[in-house]
Order: C-alpha cells, then structure tokens, then sequence
C-alpha cells in the first residue's frame, strides 16, 4: 500500500494536487477548482484486491481518475475533483469489506475497530502500525460541499462481453450477507475409529456445502459462495474436530437475500443436530442493496452517447465503495467491459479501447457537470 500511495502520489502531485493518507489509510488528492469554496467532486474506487486478483479491480478506477485530471491539462473546473484510493473494500484481512469508505461516512465505529485478522491483529492496532493517527477519523469524513461520487470499475462479469458493449452505467448494487460458520465435532483417530461413531465436522460441513450450491441454482438471482474451507487440526489422519467455512450470499432483492441466509444457516443447524455436531453460525456483515443517483447515471448515458457508444444500464453482483457512498453523497458508477468475463484473477483484463472510451466518456461528464447548474446546488444529505 506505501509504494502504490508513492506512485499515484508522485503523478497527481505533478498534475497540481494536494494529496494526503486520511486516518483509515485512504488516499486523498484535491485538485482544487478556480474558485473558492466550491463545491467538490469526489472520483475514485479502491487500492486494496484479493489475494492471487488480476491487474483491474480498484485500482482502475483511481488510475482512471488520474487520467481524467490528466486530461484536463491544468484547466480548472467550477467545482473541485477529490481523487480517494480506498485502503480496504474487499474485507480479505478482517473478514469486513468497505472499511476505508466506511471511514468517509463516519462509520469506522469501535466495533469494526476491534475487528482481529488470522493473526489477532485488530484494526485499531493495524492503522496504528501503518502510521497514521485515528485522533483524525473525522477529518477522513466527506464535507458537506462534496455533491457527487463517481466510481469507474471493471464489470468483473460476462455481460457487456456478450452485449458487445464497452461502458454500461450501474443502476443498482446488490446487497451482500458474510457470515462465518464453524462446525464442530470430536477428533479422532482416522484408522481406529470405526465410519457409524464418528462425529465428522468435514463430513457435515461438506453436506451443507451441497446444499448450498442445490438451494442457490434453485433460486432465480441468488448466488451463495462458500469460499473458504478450514479444518482443525487439519492432519490427514485425524477426523477433524472444527471445520470452519465462509458464506457470502448475494441478491438486488434484500427480502429474498435475508430469508436465504435464514434458509441456508437452519439448514446447517438441521445438518449438525443430524450428526451430532455442533454449529455456530455468526454474522460479518450484511449491506443492504443500494440504488445509484439517477441524475449522475442520466449525465453518465449522456457522455456515453457523446462518444458514439450505446448506453447499457445494468446492475452490479460485485459490491463497490458507491455503496457505503451512497449514504451521504448521490453515487454513481460506470463499468468497463471485462473480457472473457473473468476477475479476482490474474486473467482479469480490460480492452485499452475500452480505457480510452472510459476516458473520454470521463471528460464529456466533468463538462455537462460543470454547466449543470442545479447538479452544483445539491450537497451531502445530512
Ligand atoms: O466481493 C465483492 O463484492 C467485491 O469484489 N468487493
Ligand atoms: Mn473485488
Ligand atoms: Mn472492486
């Protein structure tokens, strides 16, 4: 995270902004306007991935919104660009996404920060050892004079691939449930102990595992991931006696989502009672569907059209920091297409006539934002 802050530091400073690390470890750059007290734009996505990701998820959209800068050439704007890199949207280290956005809404609260990684490192302790000084958590808010935020992303699907399309703007992003689930039962010996008295938590959380994937594909738009699988004490010749599994459940319709994660935990609960396990089952996070600003999305088409492309509105199975934006600042998002349709893998890519068009359908929105009035009216809902 410090080399990459050096790099993109390094090129918006020499485009003439003031860049800062904000207590929760984002990156913030203001490129002021030519007028005082104006109104700001907030562009951005994260800096964070996913272990063994591809080149594309996040950081994209930061490098995008240098570009953007860029291609100003050092014309200022009637209202301020801020460039924020997010430290932490996936939640891969503390199993809880959005955490550097969540610091831009004033929700970095002292349960999050109690939140412990695999090694017992808590968050608090993590942003201490990083530098920074969580005495300036306010200071990581947005500013009533931000109006808008603007994310640029990767697909990370096959939708605009099949559509033939290069952009799409996001209508929507769908909601998402992290829950972890600990099956227990009793180690033992793998040669001894005979198949009917054994109290097999792999056994059991693999039988849920099934049911999973069986209740998702029977569910029209729902998609349940387990992702990750860890066994206590987790030797070839020993039963193991915890088996510990991760579940993320996705769909627009939070009703549907909630009543699934209520569906697929009893399910485990009725898998353990059958086998004389036991299963503890508890919550990491659960974000609701957001809908993004129709107004920004109306300019977004617009610029689409202006560069010769079809618009294409969509919604987003991937959670962004648009999300936990759109709590205080009308949000918008723009996708680029992903070919081959793959991400949160190194075979993730984008088509650079697809930056390009990224770029200039960019330029056109800072423009028609620039001459929308009633658009530089509007300020954070409080
Ligand atoms: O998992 C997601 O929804 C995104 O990649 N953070
Ligand atoms: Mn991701
Ligand atoms: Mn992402």
């Amino acid at each position: 995270m410090r080399d990459i802050h050096r790099e993109i530091s390094e090129w918006l400073r020499h485009l003439g902004a003031t860049v800062r690390i904000d207590a929760v470890g984002n990156l913030r750059a203001l490129y002021p306007s030519g007028h005082a007290s104006a109104p700001c734009l907030l562009i951005g996505s994260h800096l964070d991935t996913v272990p063994n990701a591809g080149a594309f998820d996040g950081v994209l959209g930061v490098v995008l919104a240098v570009a953007l800068l860029q291609g100003l050439d050092g014309r200022r704007l009637p209202y301020a660009v801020e460039v924020v890199g997010f430290s932490e949207e996936e939640g891969v280290r503390f199993g809880v996404p959005f955490i550097g956005s969540r610091g831009l809404v004033g929700r970095v609260d002292v349960q999050l920060l109690e939140t412990r990684d695999e090694r017992g490192v808590s968050l608090r302790e993590a942003i201490a050892a990083f530098g920074l000084n969580l005495s300036e958590l306010a200071d990581a808010e947005v500013r009533d004079n931000v109006f808008g935020y603007l994310e640029f992303h990767i697909e990370q699907g096959p939708v605009l691939e099949n559509l033939g399309l290069p952009l799409a703007v996001v209508e929507a992003i769908s909601g998402q449930s992290r829950l972890d689930l600990t099956f227990a039962g009793r180690a033992n010996h793998a040669g001894t102990t005979p198949m009917d008295l054994r109290f097999d938590s792999v056994a059991g959380a693999a039988e849920w595992i099934t049911t999973v994937e069986r209740e998702a594909r029977a569910v029209p738009g729902l998609v349940a991931t387990v992702g990750s699988v860890e066994t206590r004490p987790g030797a070839t010749n020993v039963i193991a006696a915890e088996t510990r599994v991760t579940l993320d459940v996705r769909h627009r319709e939070d009703a549907v989502r909630m009543r699934e994660v209520e569906t697929l935990t009893n399910c485990a609960r009725e898998v353990a009672r059958r086998r004389g396990l036991s299963v503890n089952c508890s919550s990491r996070m659960a974000q609701k569907t957001v809908a993004m600003d129709p107004f920004l999305g109306a300019q977004i088409e617009e610029a689409i059209r202006k560069i010769g492309c079809k618009p294409h509105r969509m919604s987003s199975g991937a959670g962004h920091d648009a999300m936990i934006l759109a709590e205080k600042v009308p949000s918008a998002m723009i996708f680029l297409r992903s070919p081959g349709g793959i991400s949160h893998d190194p075979a993730e890519t984008v088509a650079v006539e697809d930056v390009e068009k990224a770029i200039e359908c960019g330029l056109h929105l800072l423009e028609q934002l620039a001459s929308a009035p009633e658009f530089l009216t509007r300020t954070c809902r409080a």
